[in-house]
C-alpha cells in the first residue's frame, strides 16, 4: 500500500496500508493484552517502540500483500486478509495506547509521529474483532475481484475472455465505434458484483472512523493535510476553479474533433458531453490515445514514442530468436519463448531508461534486489493485479515495482511515475518509520510526474525515442497538446472520484444511488457520459482500481498541480532561462540535490514547510500549470472561436437513473 497518505509503506498503489487502517483501538489493559504498553512509558519511548514494532508488522503485511497481488487466488487472498487483520488490530492498539499522552508535553517529533499514527490508514477499522476481520476479508476480496476481472463472450469452445489490458488496448487503438463500446461496457461488468461488499465496506470503515473521533471515513481522509478537513475541501475547490477554463477549452476542441470523426450524432451525447467509450481510456482520465484524432498538426514533427518502443521490441525479438536454439523445440515454441524474452528485455530497458533520468540528477542506482524482485511483465500462468504500483517492503531498501509493462509511451511514463515513488521511499528510509511518508500524499504522486514534465521533445530525441524535433510554432503546439491530453484531461477526474466517495462516506450518496451519483459527478466535472443508461444494476465505480483498492484519489488531483510547481522550482535551480515548457532538468545535479533534499524530509514536518523549502511558497498553486500551458490555451481559444463551449450535465443524470440496459 501504500500507505494511505502519510505512512509509506508501499506507496504507489496502495496495497498494504490502504488495507491497513487505524481504528479507535482495542483499549488493551495491562496484563490482558499480549501487546500491552509498558507502564510509565514516556511519549518518546512509546514512539520509539511503535517505530520498531511497526517495521516488523508492516513487513509481514507487505509480504502477504505482495503475494496476493502477484498470485491472485483464494489462498493468497486469505493470507493477505489475515495479515491485514493482525496489522489493523495492532494499529488500533497503538492508537489506543497513544491516548495516554493526550495533552501531555512531548518533543515535536513525538507529537508529529503520534499525529501521523492516527492518520496512517485510509481504512479505519472498527474495534470489534469480528467486524475488523470482516473488513480485512472484504478488502482482500474486492482487490482480488478487480485484479482477476475479465469480460467473456461466447460459450463452450467459442468462449473468449479479455482482461483489462486487452480491453483497454481496444479503446486505445480501435476506432470502430461498436468495438469500443463493447470493450468499455465489457470491462464495466467487473464492477456490478462488488456492490454488496462495497456497501458493507463503507459501513465498516465509517464505524472505525467514528470510533476514532471523525464524523466519517471521508472526513478522516481530508484530515491528513495539516489543515482542517473543511479548509482542505475548500482548497480543492479553489484549485479546480483556477484550472477549469483550460479544461473547458480542451473539452470543446476534443468534442469538435470527435464530431468530425464519428458524426455529431455519435461524437457527442446529450448536453454536449463526450461519449465515455470514445476517449481512448476506460475512465476518460487520459486522452493521449486519441492522438490520431486530436493531433493539432500531424505533419509538424513526430512525437511517436510508441513506434520507437515497438522497434526496440522487434529488435529484442530478433536477438532472442537468434539465441533461442534449445534442441527439440518446435518453431512455434521457439517463437513464443523469444516473444516472452523480448517483452521482458524491452520492459527492463524501459525501466533502465527511467532510472537513467534519476541517476543523471545524482541519485543512486536501484538496488540489485529491485531488478530481481520487480514484476516487469504479466505472468501467463496465474492472475495478477496489473495496476501499476511501487512497494517499499521493509522500510529499508527492499523496494519493487509491480507492473504489466507493454512497449507503449503510456507505460513508459508510468514507469517514470513509479520510480518517483521508489526514490521517495529510498530518500526517506533514513527517517524513523512513522515519519517515512510523503509530505502529503499528493507529493508522493507528483515526484515521478515532475520528471515526466522534463521529458521534452529535446530529451526524447537525446535518448533516441523520437527524431530531432522541429523548432516551429506548430511543433510547440503539438508538444503542448501531447502533455495536455494526459495532464489537463486528468484534472476533473482527479477530483470527481473522491467527491463521490466523500458523499458515499458522509451518507449524502446512498447505496440505491451509487451509480447515478457517479455519473452525475462525471457529467458535472468531466463533461463525459455513457451512451446508454447506467442504472443501479451496475456499479461502475468498481471498475476503477482505486475504489475496490480503497486508495484515496484527491492525491492525484493535487499531484497534477503540484508537479508543475516542483518542475518550475527545479528548472529555476538548474539555471533554465526561457519559457517553462522548454525546460528539461535532465542531467542537472543542482536540481537533483534540491529534489533529494525535499524527498529526504519525508513526513517529518508539515507539507507547507517542505513545499516552501523547494519552491518558496507554502501554498499549492495552479499558476505554474497555467504558465506552462499558456501557448496551448491561446491556441485552443482560437480553434474554438465561434463554438459554444461547455456542456449541460442534466441529460446524463436522467440517463443514468433510467432503466439499466444489459451490457454487451
Ligand atoms: O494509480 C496510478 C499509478 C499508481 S499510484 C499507476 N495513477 C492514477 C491512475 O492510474 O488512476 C497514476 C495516475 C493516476
Ligand atoms: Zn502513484
Amino acid at each position: 500500500m501504500p500507505r494511505t497518505h502519510l505512512l509509506a509503506l508501499a506507496v504507489a498503489a496502495s496495497l498494504a496500508f490502504t488495507l491497513a487502517s487505524c481504528g479507535g483501538g482495542n483499549r488493551p489493559t495491562a496484563g490482558t493484552s499480549t501487546n500491552a504498553a509498558p507502564a510509565n512509558e514516556t511519549p518518546e519511548q512509546f514512539v520509539a517502540r511503535v517505530n520498531k514494532e511497526m517495521r516488523e508488522v508492516s513487513t509481514e503485511l507487505n509480504s502477504a500483500q505482495w503475494l496476493s497481488n502477484t498470485y491472485i487466488n483464494s489462498d493468497s487472498e486469505l493470507i493477505a486478509a489475515k495479515a491485514n487483520e493482525r496489522w489493523l488490530t495492532r494499529l488500533n492498539e497503538w492508537i489506543a495506547q497513544a491516548k495516554r499522552f493526550e495533552g501531555r508535553q512531548m518533543s515535536p517529533e513525538a507529537a508529529r509521529s503520534i499525529k501521523l499514527l492516527k492518520l496512517m490508514t485510509a481504512m479505519p477499522a472498527p474495534r470489534d474483532p469480528k467486524e475488523l476481520a470482516q473488513l480485512a476479508q472484504i478488502a482482500s476480496k474486492l482487490e482480488g475481484m478487480y485484479g482477476s476481472g475479465s469480460y467473456c463472450t461466447g460459450s463452450g469452445a467459442d468462449k473468449t475472455c479479455r482482461d483489462i489490458g486487452q480491453l483497454s488496448d481496444v479503446l486505445a487503438s480501435s476506432r470502430d465505434y461498436a468495438a469500443q463500446l463493447d470493450a468499455w461496457q465489457g470491462w464495466h461488468t467487473v464492477g456490478a458484483p462488488m456492490r454488496g461488499d462495497y456497501t458493507r465496506f463503507v459501513t465498516l470503515v465509517n464505524k472505525g472512523a467514528k470510533e476514532m473521533g471523525f464524523a466519517n471515513a471521508g472526513e478522516m481522509w481530508r484530515s491528513g493535510y495539516d489543515m482542517t478537513p473543511a479548509e482542505f475541501a475548500h482548497e480543492t475547490d479553489r484549485l479546480w476553479d483556477e484550472v477549469k477554463p483550460l479544461y473547458e477549452q480542451l473539452h470543446c476542441y476534443t468534442r469538435g474533433k470527435l464530431d468530425a470523426k464519428y458524426g455529431k450524432d455519435k461524437g457527442e451525447v446529450a448536453g454536449g458531453m463526450l461519449p465515455a467509450h470514445l476517449m481512448g481510456n476506460q475512465w476518460q482520465q487520459d486522452w493521449s490515445n486519441l492522438w490520431d484524432i486530436l493531433a493539432p498538426y500531424p505533419n509538424a514533427g513526430s512525437l511517436d514514442v510508441n513506434a520507437a518502443l515497438q522497434r526496440a521490441q522487434e529488435a529484442n525479438f530478433g536477438r532472442a530468436l537468434f539465441s533461442a536454439n534449445t534442441p527439440g523445440l518446435s518453431a512455434s515454441d521457439r517463437g513464443f519463448q523469444a516473444q516472452r524474452a523480448a517483452e521482458l528485455a524491452t520492459a527492463t530497458q524501459m525501466m533502465q531508461r527511467a532510472q537513467d533520468f534519476y541517476t543523471s540528477l545524482g541519485m543512486r542506482t536501484l538496488p540489485e534486489s529491485f531488478w530481481q524482485k520487480t514484476q516487469f511483465i504479466k505472468p501467463l500462468d496465474r492472475e495478477v493485479m496489473c495496476h501499476a504500483s511501487a512497494w517499499d517492503m521493509n522500510m529499508q531498501g527492499d523496494v519493487r515495482i509491480k507492473m504489466c509493462i507493454k512497449p507503449t509511451e503510456e507505460d513508459l511514463t508510468t514507469i517514470y511515475h513509479e520510480l518517483g515513488h521508489i526514490y521517495y521511499d529510498l530518500a526517506y528510509n533514513s527517517q524513523p518509520p512513522l515519519l517515512q511518508g510523503g509530505a502529503n500524499d499528493g507529493f508522493h504522486e507528483a515526484i515521478g510526474d515532475t520528471i515526466v514534465l522534463s521529458m521534452t521533445p529535446q530529451y526524447l530525441a537525446s535518448v533516441g525515442l523520437v527524431a530531432k524535433p522541429q523548432q516551429t510554432q506548430e511543433a510547440l503546439v503539438n508538444a503542448q497538446m501531447r502533455m495536455a491530453l494526459s495532464k489537463v484531461a486528468f484534472l476533473p477526474f482527479g477530483l470527481m472520484i473522491d467527491r463521490w466517495r466523500w458523499g458515499v462516506f458522509d451518507g449524502s450518496i446512498t447505496p440505491d444511488h451509487y451509480n447515478q451519483a457517479w455519473w452525475a459527478l462525471k457529467a458535472k466535472y468531466q463533461g463525459v457520459a455513457p451512451i446508454t443508461p447506467r442504472g443501479e444494476d451496475f456499479f461502475d465505480p468498481g471498475a476503477k482500481y482505486h475504489v475496490p483498492a480503497n486508495t484515496p484519489y484527491t492525491r492525484y488531483f493535487l499531484a497534477n498541480i503540484l508537479q508543475f510547481q516542483f518542475y518550475k522550482a527545479l528548472c529555476d535551480a538548474s539555471g533554465h532561462k526561457g519559457p517553462l515548457y522548454e525546460c528539461s532538468f535532465y542531467g542537472n545535479k543542482e536540481a537533483g540535490r534540491r529534489y533529494w533534499a525535499m524527498l529526504s524530509r519525508g513526513a517529518s514536518q508539515p507539507w507547507q514547510a517542505t513545499l516552501k523549502e523547494l519552491t518558496g511558497s507554502d501554498r499549492i498553486d495552479a499558476k505554474p500549470l497555467l504558465e506552462y500551458f499558456a501557448p496551448l490555451q491561446d491556441w485552443l481559444k482560437q480553434q474554438n472561436a465561434g463554438q459554444t463551449c461547455g456542456w449541460s450535465a442534466e441529460g446524463a443524470t436522467a440517463a443514468a437513473a433510467a432503466t439499466p440496459a444489459p451490457p454487451g
